[in-house]
């Protein structure tokens, strides 16, 4: 039977012992397996039929395998970044066309959190293009934090790196996710980025996690990293105590004017096994097949599923860039038969 996406109930309405993504995460790492790069290395490089089999196994074993969960982003503090990452479209150091823009107001955010609730999302994340947020703009993310947790959504922001004491001002407003990406593998980074270092994100992951906030972190594919390359920023992923609870894979979407515009681009069976690598050394998370959708065909976007992701960016547009549009996500969900978490 298929099951429109719009009228199926949340997973925890339909199965009131369904356990919260935290539960699920904290549970599972108790008995954490710790992965070495080496070992990610021989997953994605399994047979690909082989390795969607083990990646279906991990999936059903800790999930309802034809559950899909939405977030919606808006990016509410848009360009003028003083970062240089040599992917994105919001730096002030490349020329991609992004005017820069202030900060919304909490108002607006809490009508586009609104009107995300009503197409389906349950998560709403508000993006801001700053190495880190300044004490002033902190007490109006906390706003727009209240509007969108009093509306009933999971609350996700993804604001740069944090300083002492900020990530329990955003736990105290009730901010559920913070957003922050390892990006790249670790020996990588330095190629992409140079004016904060990994370790500094490492640091910012902490301080959340110190806060009580649970963790959306996961990287880009396809910026010229090698396989291994991909495995190890798995690996480093895989092996946070416990692991993010949210993980969003992204396709590099090539955006001109930045340093990575002409970057080769992956081929696409090396992104599914990275979604399922994914999925099998973090079983318990939701993995988020996340920017680059756009630009995939309905069949790619499928086994991405069956590969194990089980969450979605839902809503025209992600930061800067497109996403398919809810008409033609609800016709592929309805087509495959998924329903949402
Ligand atoms: N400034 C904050 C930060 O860097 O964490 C938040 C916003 S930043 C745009 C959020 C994430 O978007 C990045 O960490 C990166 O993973 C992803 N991203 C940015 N540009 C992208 C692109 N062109 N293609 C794919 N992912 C991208
Ligand atoms: C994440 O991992 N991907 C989202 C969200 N977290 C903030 C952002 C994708 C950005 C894609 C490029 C753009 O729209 O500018
Ligand atoms: Fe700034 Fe984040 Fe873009 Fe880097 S990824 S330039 S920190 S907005």
């Amino acid at each position: 039977m298929i099951r429109p996406l719009h009228s199926e109930p949340i997973l925890s309405e339909a199965f009131p012992d369904m356990k919260t993504a935290a539960q699920r995460v904290s549970e599972d790492s108790r008995k954490q397996k710790k992965w070495t790069a080496a070992e990610i290395l021989v997953l994605l490089e399994l047979p690909f039929n082989d390795l969607l089999f083990q990646a279906q196994q991990a999936h059903r074993a800790h999930f309802d395998a034809n559950g899909v969960q939405r977030s919606t982003l808006l990016s509410v503090k848009t360009g003028g970044c003083s970062e240089d990452c040599g992917y994105c479209s919001q730096s002030a150091r490349h020329d991609a066309g992004v005017e820069k823009e202030s900060l919304l107001a909490v108002e607006d955010v809490a009508a586009a959190a609104r009107a995300a609730k009503e197409k389906g999302a349950t998560r709403f994340c508000m993006g801001a293009a700053w190495r880190g947020p300044k004490e002033k703009d902190l007490e109006q993310v906390i706003e727009m934090i209240r509007a969108v947790k009093a509306l009933g959504l999971e609350t996700c922001v993804t604001l740069g790196l944090l300083k002492e004491g900020q990530a329990e001002k955003l736990k105290a407003a009730g901010l559920d996710y913070y957003n922050h990406n390892l990006d790249t593998a670790p020996e990588f980074y330095g190629n992409i980025v140079t004016t904060h270092s990994q370790a500094d994100r490492v640091d910012t992951l902490r301080r959340a996690r110190e806060a009580g906030i649970s963790l959306c972190c996961g990287g880009i594919v396809g910026m010229g990293e090698t396989r291994a390359g991909r495995a190890s920023l798995l690996a480093e992923l895989a092996n946070m105590t416990p692991p993010p609870e949210s993980v969003p894979v992204n396709n590099l979407v090539p955006m001109p004017g930045t340093p990575l515009a002409d970057a080769e681009p992956l081929d696409p069976f090396e992104f599914v096994r990275t979604i399922a690598a994914a999925r099998i050394v973090m079983p318990a998370s939701l993995v988020r097949l996340s920017a680059g959708r756009q630009e995939m065909s309905d069949e790619l976007q499928a086994l991405c599923f069956l590969a194990g992701a089980n969450s979605v960016f839902y809503g025209e547009k992600l930061l800067t860039t497109g996403n398919p549009d809810t008409r033609r996500d609800e016709r592929l969900f309805e087509r495959l038969g998924l329903h949402a978490i």
